[in-house]
């Protein structure tokens, strides 16, 4: 804030005042939240001609010449809230290098932009304050501030300060409902699982504790372990751990210090409906096409963005001015959050983790499974639902014989940010084709490369198609490998600029070299640095960093890369990195930076994903304990108490920021599905509603369910990803079963194989009948066996003992053997194999 100027007041009212309102209104609370930009610019925007900067405590920016209209150049806040009949008192100060004439407005935020109050301040070089007051006419939750500056036909500079607008209600004080102090996981327990909770008191010795079942019996005592101060939520804390207790059941509650948690329940089955519900949630996201009520009762809607009025695109896009002069066909793909964006990047990795669940084991995934058009088309549901995102990946490549054919355009959005709520099929905005990027042009080879193996069983042609693309589409990256979205190009729709693309295109080799064994692959993943380097950020991996994404596939999609034992190994390092995070952490948590990113949930998710991995990689409990305990704080245990899925736990995030599933502010549209992942806490509390309630939040608190909150509580579907992926881990009962499998390829040839695969009775007991399942790569398939009954779906192949050789002893084994018809690309040997359901050793 600098120091206050020579006071000149310019009075203009749309309401005739007197003297007593203005004292009035002076005295009124604050509704401008940083007028004094002590905390940077933000929530200011800018219109994208223009670059918002403090400057000795002040926000300044350049002002382009060359501009028709005020409003050609606008700097404002959103969301400010007016009540009808409040008289306001606007006030601050400013300076025009050369001198100008300026605008300054209170207005409706949208078409017709309705002025509650319009000045026209003439703004001296030296600098002076304005004051105003107005009557609000109206009543409205997100009026907007602006100031309109453009107009001259020579650039000046532009500087403001102390913006403040005092009257109206009193800013509401929040204090969220944190409910009891004893927090516990309140969807439940797996019976085998850690069992822990988290207890908020001022006591600093052990207290007591006793665990009820719902008949308020007393089953489990013990003594809490004390914590000291938790620096994610500033509170003291203890832990209490009751893992000893496993008894299934409904309506448990812990009680401690006085305190009794909520209900939970401790049972084997607790997180057998979560993977579908995660997943069904890329079904009501979809663009272009019509939402069915009868698929999705109450969430039905017309297609979005599918080429009728008043929608604009998205069949015929054009690119931006001066980008490309062509058009494309991108109907289709799904929605990337809360807004009608659709951005290859993050398209990317949230294709790439539905098709890396389904990879980590595709005997759980079923046609059927997700009741979507495609259900009973004989594919499993969640490929196509993957597929559903592939095609628009595949649509935003420039075409043949355009400049920078093969790249990816980086994103298609609205020229300008829409309200809440838009139904998609009413979006009236222009749409465009934003320019192509490195980045892009890469998510789209490491996707297509990958859907390429796993479609390979179910539509060969498709499967070509993507490899086709997804080889078109490195060779243009790696012919283009500096092509940078601009981290300014934020209007309309979210930047998602990525400076350092070398992560992009390790995963993307990755992905090649898996599919296609090729040597050009092999050897740019060996001599990438993010092949050997600590890649296992405290932050987590997400849209931006992707070298993991690599790394996590290397280690365990079967290929011959040359140092596969330490790739695997390396995984493992990262597993005990968040292992030791999370020991320490007095909520569970495998993420515990000073401040909490954006999307923090998604970040402890794809740790989570992390410690999995290596608990698949090695069969020791400590990791898959890790992922078990890690869901605790998603679903409840922290600081806040609630769950951060939308339908799970007595308390849950249920008002994601969603233009369509936008209830709380229209209550005939509905909340977010079942299943759906709020962003989280986020330190940086970019928006208004935050940045109003939340000033000052230790991590765990910056939070609020509410709509408007943007940078706490949006939905995406890169962060529905991880949490679809670790939920079919945590759903997944297979445990490690005494029995090692030996698979032979004898000889191929053009065409085909033979495979000779056997079972080793590693236990202590008889195997009395017997099944083994396991996945080929890609489209290889069993012609006919021997030793075995053999039966395919998929890349599915399951092996069921005969009558003579359906026991095998304790350190016998049995040989069986097939011949399989190859596929082309590399037929590695499987590596994972389920007898009876649960997996060897
Ligand atoms: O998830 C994105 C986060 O990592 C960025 O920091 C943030 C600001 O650029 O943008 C987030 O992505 C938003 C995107 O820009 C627009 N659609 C909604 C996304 C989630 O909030």
């Amino acid at each position: 804030m600098t120091r206050s100027r020579a006071a000149l007041l310019a009075l203009l009212t749309m309401v005739a005042l007197s003297p007593t309102a203005t004292a009035h209104a002076d005295e009124g609370p604050e509704q401008i939240v940083n007028g004094t930009f002590d905390t940077g610019t933000a929530p200011w925007w800018g219109t994208p001609n223009v670059t918002l900067a403090t400057d000795e405590g002040r926000l300044c920016t350049d002002v382009p010449g060359g501009t028709a209209n005020p409003w050609d150049v606008i700097i404002g806040q959103d969301d400010i809230p007016l009540v009808a009949g409040e008289t306001y008192a606007y006030a601050f100060s400013a300076s025009a290098t050369p001198a100008k004439v300026g605008r300054a407005l209170i207005q409706f935020p949208v078409d017709p932009y309705t002025q509650y109050l319009s000045a026209a301040p003439e703004l001296s070089v030296s600098g002076n304050d304005y004051s105003y007051t107005f009557t609000a006419p109206v009543s409205l939750p997100n009026a907007q501030v602006v100031f309109q500056v453009g107009g001259s036909a020579e650039p000046w500079r532009f500087c403001m300060d102390d913006v403040s607008l005092k009257g109206g209600a009193e800013p509401e004080v929040y204090e969220p409902d944190t409910g009891p102090r004893v927090r516990v996981n309140m969807v439940g327990y797996l019976p085998t699982g850690p069992k822990k909770a988290t207890v908020v008191t001022t006591e600093t010795a052990a207290l007591d504790w006793e665990l009820k079942n719902a008949g308020k019996e007393t089953v489990a005592n013990g003594r809490t372990t004390p914590r000291g101060v938790d620096a994610s939520s500033g509170q003291n804390t203890h832990t209490l751990d009751f893992s000893s207790y496993k008894k299934p059941g409904e309506g448990y509650t812990l009680t401690a210090d006085g305190e009794t948690s909520r209900p939970f329940d401790i049972a084997a089955d607790i997180y057998d409906e979560l993977p579908a519900d995660a997943l069904k949630f890329y079904y009501t996201q979809r663009s272009g096409i019509e939402i069915r009520d009868d698929l999705r009762p109450g969430y039905g809607r017309p297609a979005g963005h599918a080429g009728a009025a008043p929608n604009q695109g998205d069949v015929s896009v054009p690119c931006q001015p001066g980008v490309c002069d062509y058009s494309l066909n991108v109907k289709g793909g799904w929605y990337d959050a809360g807004d009608h964006g659709k951005y290859v990047v993050n398209g990317g990795i949230s294709v790439h983790q539905l098709m890396a669940a389904y990879e980590r084991d595709k005997a759980a995934f079923e046609d059927g499974q997700l009741n979507i058009p495609e259900s009973g088309n004989g594919t499993p549901d969640v490929l196509d639902e993957a597929r559903w995102e592939q095609e628009f990946l595949l649509s935003m490549q420039v075409p043949d014989g355009e400049p920078h054919a093969g790249m990816a355009h980086h994103k298609i959005h609205d020229q300008n940010w829409t309200g809440l709520p838009l139904l998609p099929h009413l979006d009236p905005q222009l749409r465009e084709l934003h320019p192509p990027s490195t980045a892009a042009t890469l998510n789209l080879a490491a996707t297509a490369a990958q859907a390429a193996r796993l479609f390979a069983p179910y539509d060969p042609a498709f499967a070509a198609r993507t490899l086709k693309a997804a080889r078109k589409a490195w060779a243009a990256a790696k012919a283009d490998p500096e092509r940078y979205a601009d981290p300014n190009d934020g209007i309309g729709g979210g930047a998602y600029n990525d400076g350092d693309v070398s992560d992009e295109f390790y995963w993307a080799a990755a992905e090649l070299f898996i599919t296609t064994g090729e040597k050009e692959f092999k050897e740019f993943v060996l001599a990438s640095p993010h092949h050997t380097g600590d890649i296992w950020r405290e932050r987590g991996f997400d849209w931006g960093n992707t070298a993991q994404l690599g790394r996590l596939e290397l280690a365990t999609v079967p290929n011959a890369i040359p140092d596969r034992a330490r790739v695997r190994q390396s995984v493992t390092e990262g597993a005990e990195k968040y292992l030791a995070i999370q020991r320490g952490h007095a909520y569970g948590l495998p993420y515990n930076p000073p401040d909490f990113d954006w999307g923090s949930n998604n970040l402890v998710l794809n740790n989570m994903v992390v410690m999995a991995t290596a608990y698949d990689l090695t069969g020791q409990e400590k990791y898959r304990a890790a992922v078990r305990e890690g869901m605790d704080y998603i679903l409840g245990r922290n600081a806040l108490n609630q769950s951060y899925v939308t339908g799970y736990g007595e308390v849950a995030s249920k008002n994601q920021h969603s233009r369509w599933y936008a209830r709380q502010l229209d209550p005939e549209l509905p909340n977010p599905p079942r299943g759906t992942l709020a962003g989280g806490p986020n330190s940086a509390i970019q928006d208004p509603v935050a940045q109003r309630l939340l000033q000052g939040c230790e991590p765990q608190f910056c939070y609020i369910d509410d709509i408007e909150s943007w940078a706490t509580n949006e939905l995406t579907i890169n962060w529905n990803s991880p949490l679809a992926w670790v939920s079919a881990f945590l759903a997944d009962k297979g445990e490690r079963s005494d029995c090692r499998v030996r698979y032979t390829a004898h000889g191929s040839w053009p065409g085909g194989f033979n495979g000779q695969v056997v079972i080793e009775n590693t236990g202590k007991r008889t195997v009395d009948g017997w099944s083994l399942r396991w996945s080929f790569l890609s489209g290889q398939r069993v012609r006919e066996g021997w030793g075995a009954t053999l039966s395919q779906s998929g890349s599915v192949v399951t092996a069921r003992s005969l009558s003579w050789n359906d026991k095998i002893k304790p350190g016998r084994s049995v040989t069986f053997g097939f011949v399989g018809t190859n596929a082309s690309g590399p037929n590695p040997v499987p590596e994972v194999f389920h007898l009876n359901g649960d997996r060897c050793k």
